[in-house]
């Protein structure tokens, strides 16, 4: 059995396997030299040689216990027919979604447009370095996809004041959108993918009494999904207010939790596994306070199955050689 299984289905605690979000991605040279003259984010996620080379990269370099797939959460609206485009210095910028030419999408024409990220895991997940190792699969989370499409840019900044407004196109697009990632998840499941993750990064958006309609329900529905296909499935509802409530009611295989939440209340009133928590600027500091910082994390989750990863995604100016060090203290805990 992988690291990763061993914490997710059989609860050890001895070890503590680790990867990373956006372990491949920006703080990497060796991405960014690919990157450079391949300016077309979504062209180079669909292109089967680069993206599979560049979800291997991290693993060259660091003793990583998992590959992510180098491919992104707004793949999905892509093959759902929206415009998606990724501007340098602003972020995912989407085309107007318009209802009737969503619901004319079918499950052929989705699949066609997204084989390549298919072939991608496939040919990650059969290279040998991923031997006794897990392939991640990852769809955004129904709320989080809807965010996108409806906001058409981040809501860093602030959600379209009338997003709420169409409550048709809301729920309409909601059940679309839970229809396709089930084809998505499937896909990446029959070609290797050993994990599933889910990331809900706009969780932290909605108030605790939406958080039925807008996360518990369509999640829990997906992780039903996942796990009739017998694979362990991870959720990070990042900032949610109420971790606890949501793991009794949405049961994933193991939460990951973002800086913001006390790694000791988590430990005290959640009995699942447990991934991330330490904030991503920590790899910004130096060695002493990464050492420190890390083995808080560990120390606290000695005696409870936790897989290391961050709080969120790894900064692009951090410096490769802090991710090497992490690893090691993980590693030789
Ligand atoms: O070179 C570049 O500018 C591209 C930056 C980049 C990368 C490396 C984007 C654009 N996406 C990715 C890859 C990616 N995205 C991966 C695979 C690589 C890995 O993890 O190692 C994954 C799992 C994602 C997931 C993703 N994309 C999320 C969920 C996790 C999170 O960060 O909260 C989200 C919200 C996105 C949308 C997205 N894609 C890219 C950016 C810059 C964003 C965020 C925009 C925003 O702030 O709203």
């Amino acid at each position: 059995m992988t690291p990763i299984n061993k914490v997710l289905l059989s609860k050890n605690t001895n070890i503590n396997p680790i990867w990373i979000m956006r372990q491949a991605g920006r703080y990497l040279p060796e991405f960014r030299e690919i990157r450079k003259n391949n300016t077309n984010f979504i062209k180079l996620c669909l292109n089967v040689n680069l993206s599979s080379q560049i979800s291997l990269q991290p693993l060259k370099r660091f003793n990583l216990d998992a590959a992510i797939i180098f491919s992104d959460i707004l793949m999905l609206p892509y093959g759902l027919n929206q415009k998606v485009d990724f501007k340098k210095n602003f972020g995912p910028k989407l085309g107007e979604l318009y209802l009737n030419q969503l619901e004319k999408v079918n499950e052929i024409d989705f699949v066609e447009k997204l084989q390549s990220v298919y072939s991608i895991v496939k040919k990650v997940s059969s290279n040998q370095i991923l031997k006794n190792k897990n392939t991640i699969g990852f769809i955004g989370a129904p709320w989080t996809l809807l965010v996108y499409m409806i906001n058409q840019q981040s809501p860093k900044q602030d959600l379209k004041k009338d997003f709420f407004k169409d409550t048709l196109l809301i729920n309409k697009t909601l059940s679309i959108i839970e229809k396709f990632l089930k084809i998505h998840i499937k896909k990446q499941v029959d070609n290797g993918a050993s994990v599933i993750q889910i990331f809900d990064s706009w969780a932290g958006l909605l108030k605790e009494k939406d958080l039925p309609k807008y996360i518990y329900a369509p999640t829990l529905n997906l992780v039903n999904y996942i796990k009739s296909l017998n694979v362990p499935v991870i959720c990070f509802p990042r900032e949610i207010k109420n971790y606890i409530e949501f793991c009794d009611i949405v049961k994933p295989d193991a939460i990951n939790i973002d800086y913001n939440v006390n790694p000791k209340d988590i430990l005290k009133d959640i009995k699942i596994p447990v991934q991330g928590g330490l904030d991503p600027k920590i790899l910004l500091t130096d060695k002493e306070n990464l050492k420190k910082e890390a083995t808080k994390y560990l120390d606290i989750f000695k005696d409870h199955p936790y897989i290391f990863n961050l709080g969120h995604g790894v900064l692009p100016e951090t410096d490769p050689e802090m991710v090497d060090y992490l690893v090691q203290i993980v590693k030789n805990y």
